[in-house]
């Protein structure tokens, strides 16, 4: 596998999903598991000690509220990590935001929007990251750009269907 998808609980799928499918799209491997920073925290050093041998090129790590799981993740691997908010009950993801994008200097996360459109972001960086060493990746990724590209100049007037 090429991407490890984790997250901090089962409840996180539906906001992670989106990473999934943006990596499908370019038929990308990776694999999906619950990890959780603070109620599993010996299986995320495992996780994440293990990620670099076992061939994981990125890891993408979503988790709400007090979010530890991207930064934790990146304390034990030198893989990019990716992190991604998810919206949370009670303070609407910027507990999690908070939590994620603030690392301390000399140990690197980086970190997309809340929710959905950040899951998707973070499958396309993940796309990116690897389309740097892999071509016919660069190309898919480019290829979906342009699609978005021409789907908004056909349409230029917002009134009309
Ligand atoms: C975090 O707490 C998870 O990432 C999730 O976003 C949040 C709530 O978890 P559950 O109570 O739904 O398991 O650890």
């Amino acid at each position: 596998m090429q991407v490890g998808i984790i997250m901090g609980s089962k409840s996180d799928w539906p906001t992670m999903q989106h990473a999934a499918e943006m990596l499908d799209r370019f038929g990308i491997s990776y694999e999906t598991k619950v990890v959780s920073a603070h109620r599993t925290p010996h299986l995320l050093a495992e996780y994440a000690g293990s990620a670099k041998e076992r061939g994981i090129k990125v890891i993408i790590g979503g988790a709400g509220g007090a979010a530890h799981l991207p930064g934790m993740c990146a304390a034990f691997t030198s893989l990019p990590v990716l992190g991604v908010p998810v919206q949370s009950r009670m303070l609407k993801g910027i507990d999690s935001l908070l939590s994620i994008v603030q690392m301390p200097k000399g140990v690197a996360v980086g970190t997309l929007a809340i929710g959905d459109a950040g899951a998707a972001n973070a499958g396309l960086l993940a796309a990116q990251i690897i389309g740097a060493f892999e071509p016919e990746v660069m190309a898919k990724v480019d290829a979906f750009r342009q699609q978005q590209t021409d789907t908004v100049l056909s349409q230029p007037d917002p009134s009309e269907d």
